[in-house]
């Protein structure tokens, strides 16, 4: 349905008396209602870089969730406000690692005695204190488009064949990438339950494992299925399957380009006219693919799937009231993340800035 024009009108005219005193940020998953007034999109990484880069902005409303808004006050500068305009938009991949159960996790491993083999690497998909954790612990953060990057270089900082990774809070990513592009066999990755006693692993298991998964899903891309491609495969002819590497590994085998938000958005531009593809990722974003590629035929991977719920709690008017409030001198739902966490986060965001490539 298209955006009520009164809100529209509402929203064009509190950016316009804010000018430059604002910088809206649009994450891809974001609706088309919210998305017009973005001064940029992108994946969470792009949306951090593009706020640093706009030091001159003391507003920074971030249309996207909650994680998100922490790496974007992590990444400015001090006098920069970071607004959600829904306090409610988390995570649920992001509140599947909570800090108190990843320093037990990391407890349990000291006294297994192999906390000294393991770097822990977190998705940025994750709460800052996680990413802080992730620097306090000589490890590093990565993204869906360097995770393999990261892993190489995780691997590297211990003595050959004797390194294990801690992978948080996405197993899926985590797993996808270490037997599709590092070569690591399955049965060397084990899921870590935070909610059973050693992870649910034993002393043997966990001296085997060479990936260590956090068991954290996305409960969007976690919910393509198997089937859903194998039916398209049936009855789409030359139907390319295009997914995240969020979505499982037996949806993410089956596929034929697996890739970040980014690199779907790439692929989809550079798709031939009359090409068929299937993409397994987030609605908002396989509906504006679709309608600005009208050439293309562009389908849902599953539609049982829905919108991330939490990625939808930011509408228009949340955005309005956001916008408003800052016209009228007020500066609401502030994402504030305290100096020593931020501290420990850059060390762990820098070191995968730091990576080749
Ligand atoms: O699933 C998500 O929320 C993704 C892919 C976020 C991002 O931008 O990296
Ligand atoms: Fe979190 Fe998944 Fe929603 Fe992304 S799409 S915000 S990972 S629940």
């Amino acid at each position: 349905p298209a955006s009520d024009p009164h809100l529209v009108e509402r929203a064009r005219a509190a950016k316009e008396a804010l000018g430059d005193q604002v910088f809206v940020l649009g994450h891809h998953y974001q609706r088309d209602e919210v998305i017009q007034f973005a001064d940029v999109t992108g994946d969470s990484f792009k949306l951090a870089r593009d706020a640093a880069g706009r030091p001159d902005a003391p507003y920074i409303v971030f249309c996207g969730v909650h994680f998100m808004a922490e790496s974007a006050d992590i990444l400015t500068t001090d006098a920069q406000q970071v607004i959600l305009p829904d306090l409610a938009a988390g995570c649920s991949m992001a509140d599947m690692a909570l800090i108190g159960q990843v320093e037990d996790a990391w407890d349990a491993l000291v006294d297994a005695g192999i906390a000294d083999d393991v770097v822990p690497i977190t998705y940025m998909n994750s709460s800052a204190d996680i990413k802080a954790f992730c620097g306090r612990n000589g490890g590093a953060v990565c993204t869906s488009s360097n995770a393999d990057v990261a892993l190489e270089w995780a691997f590297g900082q211990r003595p050959e064949g004797t390194g294990k990774v801690l992978f948080l809070p996405d197993q899926h990513l985590g797993r996808n990438t270490a037997v599709l592009q590092m070569g690591i066999a399955l049965e060397e990755c084990v899921v870590w339950n935070p909610h059973r006693p050693n992870g649910g692993l034993t002393a043997e298991e966990l001296r085997n494992a060479k990936m260590i998964l956090w068991k954290g899903h996305c409960s969007v891309h976690g919910r393509f299925s198997a089937e859903s491609v194998d039916q398209l495969r049936a009855t789409v002819p030359g139907v390319n399957i295009l997914v995240h590497p969020e979505c499982r590994h037996e949806v993410v085998t089956r596929a034929d380009l697996v890739g970040s938000t980014e690199f779907i958005i790439r692929t989809i531009e550079a798709a031939e006219p009359g090409s068929s593809w299937a993409i397994g990722t987030e609605l908002n974003l396989v509906k504006r693919l679709a309608d600005a590629h009208p050439d293309k035929n562009i389908s849902f991977l599953d539609r049982t799937v829905c919108y991330c719920s939490t990625m939808n709690r930011i509408d228009l008017p949340h955005l309005v009231w956001a916008l408003e409030s800052l016209v009228a001198g007020q500066v609401p739902n502030v994402i504030s993340v305290d100096a020593e966490t931020q501290e420990w986060a850059r060390v762990a965001l820098q070191r995968m800035l730091d990576l080749p490539g």
